[in-house]
């Protein structure tokens, strides 16, 4: 959903075709046969004992939280302590989350009803009742309260008024979570008056919008606004108070008239009081996920017939113009031939989900086959990674949406190949993310380092999927088949639709299950989603069948995102060997392997100039040392996607300065007056990079160095790349990232120094130019100088 700040590498699609240059072997004889795997099916016994592992999964993270954390909002798995808003250091915008309500154990209820611990919820629910509250003077996101918070409390509601029917247990509950629920609902109401009536991005907790942060609040993302409805609708059902479903279902109006009305595609951030497109980009990932996810849930939920007509519009534009194959790339909403992208992110991995819900099973196995093979390649799905299956962004948060969209793929197909997924998915997480306290994120999937964070998510989604995918639906104590589940996996009944109040029915024993039946043996249903796996098969490593009539793939046209490219390479005998994978291609025949010869001699003409065309994106931190003040040293440093580029000769100059604290989270710097008119050093972690970037403008510096967290990092072994922001344009100082062996050059010479380091931040290109024409200009005086000599 609306993930917003990334980084981006540099590297284009040719970019990475240096590593498959230095990997490819061109072997001239014929390709065997294609070999096939089966999917193996999973017994009874593994199926149960990786359900109690998903369920051991949930009580090391969960005790690890109520023992450490609680009543905090997060754990900190590394610390092993709470994280509070305002106590702990903070992140930037992504502390928007938090409002000190406990949000972990209130996102984590509905969980403990589907494990059967009912000691646990009540105990859970109490703790609840006692202890959260929300009279706080906290700025917090409008969405991502809703989904986790609202939707939690009211799945949790509605599970307790159902222990009591049907378990004979918690008598005492009389409706104190959804009176909690609908006194959050009346906190979040504020952000609503708009001219547009599409809600604000935050509100206030305890002032609504009169906070005067707030004063200047516009922008918000299409998945914000959108991904409120199934939530307020349920709350106005339950309580009978009309006001938060009338609302959302004005902001899903007024959402639904911005739709480009050529192309139907909706962008991902807007102006909240004009309605106007902020970023235009389109496609099914951060920034609108959600979105969709509701326009068709709440058709299911409601029995709006509006909503499906509206998903089915979207759909078919984000069919036709994002989908490309299995893949997915952002368009623009207004020129939706036009790709906006070369990446994609980890968030739309909930698509293939969403496809099933809606019907449409052939492209969910197929984006679901390249996703798994994505997260082989990479351990886990990074972030963002771009569509030569490199890694844009390599941070990974446990998020759920993949398990969701392997549960919900299993569930309709029966296919044992998501059975065999998610135990992949459940055994990385113990080997890679498991820690004595609680799960960790992985900041970086490439290092496998850990962050000091674990989402909320965690527990109310990824474990919760994992442990529905294990479980037979017969043995679970509610008929999940009865339940919508919302953005955050918590459970809304479908019977709400009818309610006045909560009567609504839950499993029958003895009632009829259409997914079961199709699920009997034999069933088409087992055959159809292999079929659709298997040209897939080696999507990313490209060994497809195909004809060789045709015209020859020139290196110059190659594009690594093209399916038929990557096939066409493979025949030619080029494997493209990526992380882990050492398989040898062999060509087809003597005429493909010569073909392939003369691409590869392509290939590497087209290297040469990639480097060239890199260190025009390459920035430059550039200094002269004491030793030889005129002798200018540049350390290599990458761009970023939000500040303005440093073009021609220009440069920033100005003495180095490094942040106090240097991470450069918190709302201000201890030295900030020290850092007027300097370049200032952020290290990166713990909040965004334009949030750095932002306070280093705050405090006045004329440019921000953002120097790596991981040790040893070198732009001579990685590649270099771009950091992203949030969509905003409103920071005016450049901002470059260095690795840590560049800025350890950097910070060696600072503190030799008794005098402050003065540096100048401009592009490589330039700084070569720059030297070449002071190398020229030396040498003509040296000759000058020479002359007279010569003449006697
Ligand atoms: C969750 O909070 C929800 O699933 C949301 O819609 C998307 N992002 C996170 C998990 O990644």
């Amino acid at each position: 959903m609306s993930a917003t700040s990334s980084e981006s590498f540099m590297h284009g699609q040719r970019l990475m075709l240096i590593f498959l240059v230095a990997l490819c072997i061109v072997v001239a004889c014929v390709l065997s046969t294609e070999t096939t795997m089966p999917t193996q099916n999973m017994s009874n016994k593994e199926r149960a004992e990786l359900r109690e592992e998903a369920r051991d999964m949930f009580y090391h993270a969960y005790n690890a939280y109520m023992q450490n954390a609680y009543p905090a909002d997060e754990l900190m798995p590394l610390s092993c302590k709470g994280r509070y808003r305002g106590v702990t250091p903070s992140r930037g915008d992504m502390d928007d989350i938090l409002g000190n309500f406990s949000m972990t154990l209130v996102d984590t209820l509905d969980t403990l009803v589907l494990l059967g611990d009912f000691t646990e919820f009540e105990h859970a629910v109490k703790l609840v009742i006692r202890d959260v509250q929300f009279d706080s003077d906290i700025i917090v996101s409008v969405f991502e309260t809703n989904i986790r918070m609202v939707g939690g409390l009211l799945s949790a509601h509605i599970l307790a008024e159902y222990l009591q029917k049907h378990a004979d247990t918690m008598h005492w509950y009389k409706g104190e979570l959804l009176e909690m629920s609908r006194e959050l609902g009346y906190r979040l109401l504020p952000a609503f008056n708009t001219s547009t009536g599409i809600p604000h991005a935050r509100v206030n907790l305890r002032l609504g919008m009169k906070d005067p942060m707030l004063k200047k609040s516009r922008e918000t993302c299409t998945a914000c606004a959108g991904t409120i409805l199934l939530e307020f609708a349920a709350l106005s059902r339950l309580t009978g108070d009309p006001i938060f479903e009338v609302r959302a279902h004005a902001a899903m109006d007024a959402l639904w008239k911005l739709r480009h009305r050529g192309s139907d595609l909706m962008g991902t951030v807007l102006n909240v009081h004009s309605g106007d497109w902020v970023r235009r980009d389109s496609g099914v990932g951060a920034g609108i996920d959600s979105y969709y996810e509701y326009l068709f849930k709440s058709y299911v939920l409601l029995g709006d017939d509006k909503y499906l007509a509206r998903f089915n519009r979207h759909y078919n534009a984000v069919m036709k113009y994002v989908s490309e194959g299995p893949m997915l790339l952002d368009v623009l909403m207004h020129r939706p031939h036009a790709k906006s992208k070369n990446f994609m992110d980890s968030l739309l991995a909930f698509w293939p989900g969403l496809q099933v819900l809606s019907g449409d099973l052939k492209p969910a196995v197929q984006t679901h086959e390249m996703l798994y093979q994505v997260m082989q390649m990479h351990t886990f799905i990074p972030e963002a990674f771009t569509v030569d299956f490199q890694i844009h962004w390599g941070q990974h948060p446990l998020r759920p949406e993949f398990i969701e969209s392997t549960y919900f793929l299993y569930r309709a197909t029966g296919d044992h190949h998501y059975l065999q997924v998610g135990k992949k998915a459940l055994k990385t997480l113990q080997q890679y993310a498991k820690v004595s306290c609680g799960y960790a994120a992985v900041n970086d999937v490439r290092t496998g380092k850990h962050e000091d964070r674990m989402d909320s998510f965690v527990l109310s989604e990824t474990i919760k999927y994992l442990f529905l995918l294990f479980s037979d639906p017969q043995d679970l104590i509610i008929n999940v088949d009865e339940f919508v589940f919302t953005t955050e996996a918590h459970l809304l009944p479908l019977s709400i639709a009818q309610l006045g109040n909560a009567t609504f029915s839950f499993r029958q024993t003895d009632e009829h299950n259409v997914l079961d039946f199709m699920r009997t043996c034999p069933s088409s249903n087992r055959l159809f989603p292999e079929k659709v796996r298997k040209p897939l098969r080696n999507f990313i490593t490209g060994s497809c069948p195909r004809t060789t009539a045709g015209k020859r793939l020139s290196a110059l046209d190659f594009q690594a995102s093209n399916a038929d490219h990557l096939r066409a390479v493979y025949d030619m005998g080029i494997t493209m060997v990526s992380v882990g994978d050492r398989s040898q291609g062999k060509a087809k025949s003597h005429e493909e392997g010569e073909m392939g010869l003369q691409f590869m001699q392509e290939m590497l003409e087209l290297t040469k100039m990639q480097s060239i065309n890199q260190l025009a994106q390459l920035q430059a931190v550039a200094y002269a040392t004491d030793e030889n003040p005129q002798d200018w040293i540049a350390l290599m440093a990458g761009p970023s996607h939000f500040s303005p580029e440093l073009t021609g000769d220009q440069f920033v100059q100005g003495d180095v300065i490094l942040a106090k604290p240097l991470r450069a989270c918190d709302e201000s710097l201890e030295n900030a007056e020290e850092a007027k008119g300097k370049v200032l050093v952020a290290e990166r972690g713990d909040c965004t990079f334009v949030s750095k970037a932002r306070l280093a403008q705050k405090v006045g510096a004329a440019a921000l160095i953002v120097c790596d967290n991981v040790p040893g990092s070198s732009g001579e072994t990685q590649p270099m790349f771009a950091m992203s922001g949030d969509g905003k344009d409103d920071v005016l100082i450049p901002v470059v990232f260095m690795y840590s062996v560049e800025f350890g050059k950097l910070s060696a010479v600072m503190q030799r120094r008794k005098q402050p380091l003065r540096v100048r931040v401009m592009q490589m290109v330039e700084f070569k130019r720059w030297q070449l024409a002071k190398e020229q200009r030396q040498n003509q005086t040296a000759s000058v100088a020479q002359k007279p000599d010569k003449e006697l």
